[in-house]
C-alpha cells in the first residue's frame, strides 16, 4: 500500500538530479562532490556509530573509520597549517555551537557581523549566540557597508569589553580585520572565532586572508561551500592543549554524538582533492566572481563594491531593487533556470528580510563544473536578457549547461 509513496519519492529524486544538472547554480553556500567522493557515500558507515575520538571510541568494530579518521585529521592539520582539527561537528552551526557554548556565558559582550552586514543567523540573537547571552553588539561598517570599521570597533571594545567577537560571514565579499583586531583581542584577553564556512576552500587554496595566522583564536566552518564537501562541519585552531580539551567536549559530547561516518568519509576524499587542486581552482573561482562582476555592470546591473574591484571571494552582491527587489529577481531567475538567493544588503532593515534589495550570487560550483571567464560573460549575457530585456532563457541556459557536466579539479574529471 505505501509502496507507490516510495516510487514517488525516488521519481522525485530523479527530477532533482536532472533538473540541477539543467541549471545555472549561482547559491553561495553550495558546492557539488566529484564522483569519487560521491560514491563513497551510502556505504555501510552510513550505518555505523564511532563516538569520541580514533583509538579511544565508546563503540566496538571503528578499526576502519579509525584509520580512516587519523589521516584525515593530520592531512587537514597540513592543509591549514595548524595544530588542530575537529572534524566532528556534523555542520557548520553545530561547529559553531560547540565552540560557543564554551566561550559564552551569560550576560557576556559577544560582537557579530548584523544580518545586513551579512552575518550568519546563527551568530545572532535568535541563533546559537543567542542560547547563550543576550548582549549582542553588531560591529559598526564603513560607508561602502562591506567593511568593518575598525576604528569604531576598537572604541566599541574599549567601551564595552566583550568576552568573545565572531568574525566571518555569510554575505562575506572582502576578507575581515583579522590582524588589525589582533592586538586589541590579545590586550584584553577577548576569543576571536572567525566562522570561515562561505571561505574555508579560499583558505585552503591559499587565496584569501590566513585567518589562524594573522591571530584568530579558532576557524569553524563547514566544508561545502567553497570547500570540496561534503555537508559537515569543522573547527581548526592553534590554541594550547588545555584549551582545546575545552573545545573537544564542545563538539563531543557537547554538540554531537555520533558524527554521520558515511559523510565523513566523503570528505576525507573532497578534501585530497582540495590538496591537489585547490589552489587552482580558488584562484579561478575568485577570477570569475570579479569578471562576472566586472561584465554585469558594464551591462548596467548595480554590481555591488565597484570601487574595491566587487569581491575578492566567491561571492557577489546585486541591488535588484528595479526588477522588483531580490525575491521577485530571484523568482524570476530561477522561472529562467539561474538558482541564487535574495540578500539583505548593508543598512537595509531586518523588515525587509523578505524582499530585500539585493541578491547574493557565487560563482564556486559553477567554477568546479569548468567554467572560466567567457563562460562568465554568457552568464551575465542570460541575466541582461532575462531582468533587462524581459526575455525567455530557459532553454538556452538549459542547452549552454549541457555543456558543463563534468566536475572538474578531481581525480575523475581532470
Ligand atoms: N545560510 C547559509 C548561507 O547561505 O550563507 C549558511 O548557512
Amino acid at each position: 500500500m505505501y509502496e507507490r509513496n516510495i516510487t514517488h519519492i525516488e521519481r522525485h529524486v530523479k527530477k532533482q538530479n536532472h533538473w540541477r544538472l539543467c541549471t545555472l547554480n549561482l547559491i553561495a553556500s553550495e558546492n557539488v562532490l566529484s564522483d569519487r567522493a560521491r560514491e563513497v557515500m551510502g556505504s555501510d558507515f552510513i550505518h555505523r556509530y564511532a563516538e569520541g575520538h580514533p583509538g579511544e571510541r565508546y563503540y566496538q568494530g571503528t578499526e576502519i573509520i579509525d584509520e580512516i579518521e587519523s589521516r584525515l585529521k593530520k592531512h587537514l592539520k597540513s592543509l591549514f597549517n595548524c595544530r588542530h582539527v575537529d572534524v566532528r561537528p556534523i555542520s557548520g552551526t553545530i561547529a559553531n555551537d560547540a565552540i560557543f557554548s564554551r566561550y559564552i556565558g551569560a550576560g557576556d559582550v559577544v560582537m557579530v557581523n548584523s544580518t545586513p552586514g551579512g552575518g550568519h543567523i546563527s551568530h545572532h540573537r535568535v541563533g546559537s549566540v543567542g542560547k547563550y547571552t543576550s548582549n549582542i553588539v553588531n560591529f559598526p561598517l564603513s560607508k561602502d557597508g562591506f567593511h568593518i570599521d575598525v576604528e569604531r570597533t576598537c572604541d566599541l571594545i574599549r567601551a564595552l569589553s566583550p568576552r568573545v567577537i565572531i568574525l566571518g560571514k555569510s554575505l562575506f565579499l572582502f576578507p575581515e580585520p583579522v590582524e588589525e583586531l589582533e592586538s586589541i583581542c590579545r590586550e584584553k584577553k577577548i576569543i576571536m572565532i572567525y566562522d570561515g564556512a562561505h571561505v574555508l576552500g579560499l583558505i585552503a587554496g591559499g587565496q584569501f586572508q590566513n585567518p589562524l595566522k594573522e591571530g584568530a583564536h579558532l576557524i569553524t566552518a563547514s566544508t561545502h561551500k567553497t570547500y570540496f564537501g561534503s555537508q559537515r562541519g569543522i573547527i581548526l585552531s592553534d590554541v594550547g592543549e588545555n584549551e582545546w580539551r575545552k573545545i573537544d567536549k564542545g563538539a563531543f559530547p557537547g554538540s554531537s554524538s555520533n558524527h554521520h561516518l558515511d559523510t565523513l568519509v566523503s570528505l576525507a576524499i573532497a578534501t585530497y582533492e582540495m590538496m591537489e587542486f585547490g589552489r587552482e581552482y580558488a584562484r579561478q573561482t575568485i577570477a570569475n566572481a570579479r569578471h562576472l562582476g566586472k561584465t554585469l555592470y558594464n551591462m548596467g546591473f548595480k554590481v555591488q563594491a565597484e570601487e574595491f574591484g566587487f569581491t575578492e571571494s566567491h561571492q557577489l552582491a546585486v541591488n535588484v531593487s528595479e526588477f522588483g527587489g531580490g525575491d521577485e529577481a530571484a523568482r524570476h531567475l530561477k522561472d529562467n533556470g539561474i538558482i541564487l538567493n535574495m540578500n539583505l544588503l548593508p543598512f537595509e532593515p531586518l523588515d525587509k528580510v523578505s524582499n530585500p534589495a539585493g541578491v547574493r550570487l557565487g560563482v564556486q560550483e559553477m567554477t568546479r563544473f569548468g567554467m572560466k571567464e567567457a563562460e562568465m560573460e554568457i552568464i551575465a549575457s542570460f541575466f541582461k536578457k532575462c531582468l533587462i530585456e524581459g526575455q525567455y532563457v530557459g532553454d538556452e541556459v538549459e542547452e549552454f549547461r549541457t555543456g558543463y557536466q563534468k566536475v572538474h579539479y578531481s581525480f575523475d574529471g581532470g
